[in-house]
């Protein structure tokens, strides 16, 4: 963003909050607050009225609403505070040149598109490093998530959707739809920062051209398309076309960060959440227990890691208020692992069940020679294929970018599924980690509804799928990872219907895990909107003095 389009839009608490994070960063500090906008440094605080876990959409809305509350409130984040420019002058590197940066500890990326043309030229060697993107490896199933100030919100495609509101009800029987509808989504939305691609722009642009070669490929197959809002500043991407603006999404960033355009929760919800003055965030600070002393509060065991991976520190927090927001694998990991080793014995037996992909499939199609996608391709999706009314097979596919600075004829898609299958996760008292039960079986669900729909488009078009981008097994279909994690403490199951954990008091989930693994779009629309709910009940009913 521009400092004059900060200006612009930013509100009083986020000038304050982001001056705060640059303090912060400028002096190193894994502790960000407003006190840390000036030169010395808090004193330890090991107690607040409240603590959130994590730092991602579910996270950052109780931060501010705790915050703009008159609570005080520390939020834990595993991951690091993501502003201060590498030797390039970078904060985030490109998905072209990854380095450290890039991934959480890892001493090779683990892009998800793995290779072109059967060749390994998409992976790199890095040095281990606490970077912004994880990839999560279960048995049978891989999820990407984020890591550090803002969770996800660093490292997704930006892509805004408000479920349909019909399978929003399917999902959430008891949740009142009329209220989501008319006050949380919109709520949502509006603090995120959603804007729309400015479609005359659309149409005319080398930076969609590969949408619309897929828009016309999904039309040639009778099916409809649809465009998708965002959170990234489509005036800062028709700027950096025009050649006014540093450019990001138009210069191969995305999965490892945006430098520029991008309103990840750092500039939005987090931002006022500081700037309330009632908010920390520690960084670098993993929570691995969670119990509860004999006066109702909670106590916390947290690690906190040093640049390297080795925990440097362990750190008890009290609180009276706890909220989960360590995301769908996070949360669900704390709750199981509380509830098996007794630290948390009452929790709901259904506390690790309820878990999906969202259904997701990636796959590539190839085009033919006179159906060039362009080589210049913004990263940031605008249009899914929308066939989810089509009860036989319900599919909603975003059509994906591959920018390379290449033509290469392919068509990306992510397709999401409504794939019914759901997985559990169990302790494992060797590792003191959690399993995941997901099995190949199930993600081939997602594959032959996927399937199903892409070969109408490639009949209809005369194309094949591409072969060479998932390995060198010529896999056509990725199913083996997830972008959208959903579930594991299902909203009504492990919690009562607003997010209240069964079992304790003041304990509550905010994220993704709220989710029964699946909501037929991109998820984070739909966990903000149901994080602001719970706070607006919890604020009115809960912490009343
Ligand atoms: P999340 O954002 O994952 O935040 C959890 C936070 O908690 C993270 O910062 C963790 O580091 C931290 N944490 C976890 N455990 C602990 C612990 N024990 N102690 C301290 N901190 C902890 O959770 N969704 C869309 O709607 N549109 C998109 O375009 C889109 N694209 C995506 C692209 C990629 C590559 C990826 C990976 C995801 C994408 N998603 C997209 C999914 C979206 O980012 C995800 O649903 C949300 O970020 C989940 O929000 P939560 O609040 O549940």
């Amino acid at each position: 963003m521009t400092a004059k389009l900060m200006q612009h839009q930013l509100t009083r608490r986020q000038i304050l909050g982001m001056v705060a994070l640059q303090a912060a960063a400028a002096s190193g500090l894994t502790r960000i607050g407003l006190q840390s906008a000036s030169a010395a440094e808090p004193a330890a605080v090991d107690n607040a009225p409240a603590i959130v876990i994590g730092s991602g959409y579910g996270g950052a809305v109780a931060a501010l609403r705790l915050g703009q509350a008159g609570i005080r409130t520390i939020v834990l984040e595993m991951g690091r505070l993501w502003n201060t420019p590498g030797s390039d002058g970078k904060v985030f590197c490109s998905t072209a040149a990854p380095d450290q940066r890039s991934m959480w500890f890892r001493t090779r990326t683990e892009a998800p598109l793995a290779t072109f043309l059967w060749l390994d030229v998409v992976n790199r060697d890095i040095s281990r490093y606490p970077g912004v993107l994880d990839r999560v490896r279960f048995a049978d199933m891989s999820v990407f998530v984020g890591r550090g100030v803002g969770g996800g919100s660093l490292v997704n495609g930006g892509m805004a959707v408000t479920p349909l509101q019909s399978y929003f009800a399917e999902q959430f029987p008891t949740v009142d739809v009329n209220e989501m509808y008319g006050t949380y989504f919109p709520r949502a939305r509006s603090v995120l920062g959603v804007n729309s691609v400015d479609p005359a722009w659309f149409e005319s642009t080398e930076w969609y051209q590969f949408t619309r070669v897929s828009r016309k490929h999904a039309q040639n197959a009778g099916l409809r398309t649809t465009f998708v809002p965002s959170v990234y500043d489509f005036g800062h991407m028709q700027r950096e076309a025009a050649g006014t603006a540093t450019k990001s999404a138009l210069a191969q960033e995305v999965i490892y960060g945006n430098n520029h355009g991008k309103r990840s929760l750092d500039k939005t919800y987090l931002a006022s959440a500081l700037g309330t003055g009632n908010v920390t965030i520690h960084t670098m600070e993993k929570v691995r227990a969670i119990s509860r002393a004999s006066d109702g509060t909670y106590v916390l065991t947290a690690d906190r890691v040093d640049a390297t991976g080795t925990v440097v520190e362990t750190k008890q927090y009290g609180c009276t208020y706890l909220f989960l927001g360590g995301g769908s694998l996070g949360t669900t990991e704390l709750l199981v692992r509380a509830r098996e080793t007794g630290t948390l014995p009452a929790l709901d037996a259904s506390v690790g069940s309820g878990w999906g992909t969202n259904g997701n499939v990636m796959l590539g199609r190839a085009n033919h020679l006179w159906d060039t996608v362009g080589a210049n391709q913004s990263t940031m999706p605008v249009m899914g294929i929308d066939d989810w009314a089509n009860t036989a097979n319900p599919v909603f596919a975003e059509i994906a970018p591959l920018p390379t600075g290449l033509e290469h004829w392919v068509s990306l898609y992510l397709a999401i599924t409504k794939n019914p299958q759901r997985a559990s996760f169990s302790y494992d008292s060797g590792t003191g980690g959690v399993r995941l039960g997901w099995t190949a079986a199930q993600s081939a669900v997602s594959v032959s509804m996927a399937k199903k729909l892409f070969d109408r488009i490639n009949s209809a078009n005369s194309t094949i799928y591409r072969y060479d981008l998932f390995g060198s097994s010529n896999k056509i279909f990725a199913d083996d990872f997830t972008y959208h994690p959903l579930g594991g403490c299902v909203l009504g199951k492990a919690t009562d219907n607003y997010g209240r954990v069964k079992g304790y008091s003041k304990l509550y989930v905010t994220d993704g895990s709220l989710v029964p693994g699946s909501i037929g779009v991109n998820p984070f629309v739909t966990i903000t909107a149901l994080a602001e709910r719970t706070m607006a009940r919890v604020l009115a009913e809960d912490t009343a003095p």
